[in-house]
Parts: C-alpha cells; sequence; structure tokens
C-alpha cells in the first residue's frame, strides 16, 4: 500500500532518516537498516572524520529541536565502509568542506556498486564562518558545474539528489529550477533545518546550545508549513517544467498525518529527524502504521492515488 519509487528504485515504503541524528555509527546505521526505513542514509560526510562543535549542541522541547552538531562525522571513508554491512539501499550524504572534497568523495561514492544514492548537503547551517550555499543561488550553480562534469557520465544507476534549503520568497522557485534543470539531478530532499533560529532558556536567561551564540537548525513541528510549502512548490515548478526530480519532504513528520500532507503537497517519500531522535528507528513501524489507517479510512490503495493532488480554495 505506501509502496514507491524515487527514479527506478521501487521502494517498500515512502518513509526513511533524515541524514543528521542516528546516523553516524555503525551502530547506528545497523539499528536503522533493521528498521522499517526503507532507505539507510548517513551522516553527512566529510574528507575526516569531525568532533563537531562545542557541545550542549542539541536541545528539543514540544515545538522542535535546535542543533548546532558542526558536522560531526566518522569521514566518508567509513560510511562507504558500512555498504558491506547494510542490506537495504544505502544513500550517502556528501558535505564537502571544500568542492574539491565533495568532488572527491562524490567520485569514490560512484564507484561503490553497493551504494544506491548521493545526497549532496547544500544547506548546512552549522559550520562556523560559512554561509548556506543553498541561499547563494550563483555560487551554488558554480559548485555543481564542478561536480557534475564527474557524475554525469558515471553515474552507474546511482540516485544523485541534493538537499536544499527552506525557501521562502515565492519567486525563487523559479531561479532554483532555472539551476537545477541544467544537471541530472534525480531527487531533492525539502528541507534541511531552519538556519540560525534562537531558542532561549528564560528562567536561566541563557541560550540552550552553546556555539555561534546559541544560533543553530531548528527542526519539528516549528518548521512543517515551511517544509510543505517547499515541497509543494517545488511540486508545481517541476510540473509546469515537465520535469522528472523526485522531491523528498522533510520537515515536522512526527506522524502518519504528517505524512499524509507531505506526499498531498508532492513528495514521493519523506525523511524524518527530530522525530527519530526522539523515538529512535522504532519510530518508522508506528508512522507506518498512522500512514496505513488514514489512507484506509480515505478508501485509497496506494500513494500515488493523492501524490500532489492538495486541493486549493476556489
Ligand atoms: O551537523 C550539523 O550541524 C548539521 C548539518 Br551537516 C545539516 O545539514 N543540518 C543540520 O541541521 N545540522
Amino acid at each position: 500500500m505506501l509502496k514507491t519509487k524515487i527514479k527506478n528504485l521501487s521502494l517498500p515504503n515512502c518513509l526513511f532518516n533524515a541524514s543528521g541524528p542516528l546516523c553516524s555509527t555503525e551502530e547506528d546505521l545497523l539499528k536503522l537498516n533493521e528498521s522499517n526505513s526503507s532507505i539507510v542514509l548517513s551522516k553527512s560526510s566529510t574528507i575526516s572524520n569531525r568532533d563537531g562543535n562545542p557541545k550542549p549542541r542539541y536541545y528539543d522541547h514540544d515545538l522542535g529541536s535546535i542543533n548546532s552538531m558542526g558536522l560531526p562525522n566518522l569521514g566518508y571513508q567509513f560510511y562507504l565502509s558500512m555498504s558491506d554491512k547494510i542490506t537495504k539501499p544505502y544513500f550517502i550524504s556528501v558535505s564537502g568542506m571544500t568542492l574539491l572534497d565533495t568532488i572527491t568523495i562524490v567520485q569514490e561514492c560512484l564507484k561503490n556498486n553497493d551504494i544506491q544514492g548521493i545526497e549532496i548537503n547544500l544547506s548546512c547551517p552549522n559550520i562556523i564562518g560559512k554561509g548556506q550555499l543553498a541561499y547563494d543561488l550563483p555560487k551554488m550553480d558554480e559548485y555543481l558545474s564542478n561536480i557534475f562534469p564527474y557524475i554525469n557520465n558515471n553515474k552507474n544507476g546511482k540516485l544523485i539528489g541534493l538537499k536544499l534549503v527552506p525557501y521562502f520568497d515565492i519567486h525563487i522557485y523559479s531561479e532554483v529550477c532555472d539551476i537545477l534543470q541544467k544537471y541530472p539531478i534525480d531527487f531533492i530532499t525539502c528541507v534541511n533545518s531552519l538556519g540560525n533560529g534562537l531558542i532561549i532558556d528564560y528562567q536561566k536567561e541563557e541560550t540552550v546550545i552553546k556555539p555561534k551564540n546559541g544560533m543553530g537548525g531548528i527542526g519539528g513541528k516549528y518548521i512543517k508549513p515551511i517544509a510543505l510549502s517547499n515541497v509543494r512548490n517545488f511540486y508545481l515548478e517541476f510540473q509546469k517544467r515537465n520535469l522528472d526530480i523526485d522531491i523528498i519532504g522533510c520537515g515536522g513528520i512526527e506522524t502518519g498525518v504528517d505524512v499524509f500532507e507531505h506526499i498531498l503537497a508532492g513528495a514521493t517519500m519523506v525523511q524524518v529527524g527530530t522525530q527519530l531522535y526522539r523515538e529512535g528507528p522504532e519510530v518508522f513501524v508506528r508512522l507506518q502504521n498512522e500512514l496505513i489507517s488514514i489512507l484506509k479510512e480515505k478508501n485509497y490503495n496506494s500513494l500515488s492515488e493523492f501524490r500532489g493532488k492538495l486541493k486549493t480554495i476556489s
């Protein structure tokens, strides 16, 4: 009932983990492999391992999370080596500290036959001294124009996607699409955390995380409407241009209703971040069951019956 496809990759359901929580270590990745997640996606990887930003760097309350992890990861070679142990479709998230690093990691991923997808992260908000590339459209275009010559004839059936920032202005979706359509992109993930938010502990009169004066990426309930709007606007723009790019919704997925709304807005799949951190990989069974109940209630037999079919008030 929840079967889906990104391009030619058939998947048993539309749920998987966001690159971020609980996908950094061997233990994390093996737990995801055993879970109901239909893909295993690694933590964003760099050339060398990184400790990340000083702690405390993650805080969560009922409306959502703030993080300034600072790309802690075990280095791309570790994530490549995990491909031997992961039996589900395995995607690597790539976030090189330089263009050359990203090209190197992407090339190494392309050589590995046990990796089905690459998500290039253009949107990390937490690298001290660096902005979020996907907000600077000319720079993003230049970046992609340097990476894709290495990908074009070497995809070996792998899916190539981009993790994007949350956008706000309506006109920007068309400008981003002008860039996306120049490259053989299979999917986009909308959205990364909303960068440089601030959560305050009013009793202590203090920030809740330490790095960057307390500023960090916001996830969870706070960002669901923004994520849905990004999914919807890209979906409409892709339809208009006849672009075959799948959209992976990410932002505020806590219940089956949230998944349903993302699909209704046009997502092919959804990723779970903040709620995965709270609940662990068991979250995927609960979300799957809740989504199945909604489909049954509404008499839908498949996701494609309602994907993208959001109505507006006339
Ligand atoms: O590690 C992080 O601080 C981080 C990354 Br790479 C990202 O893409 N998004 C985020 O919220 N945190």
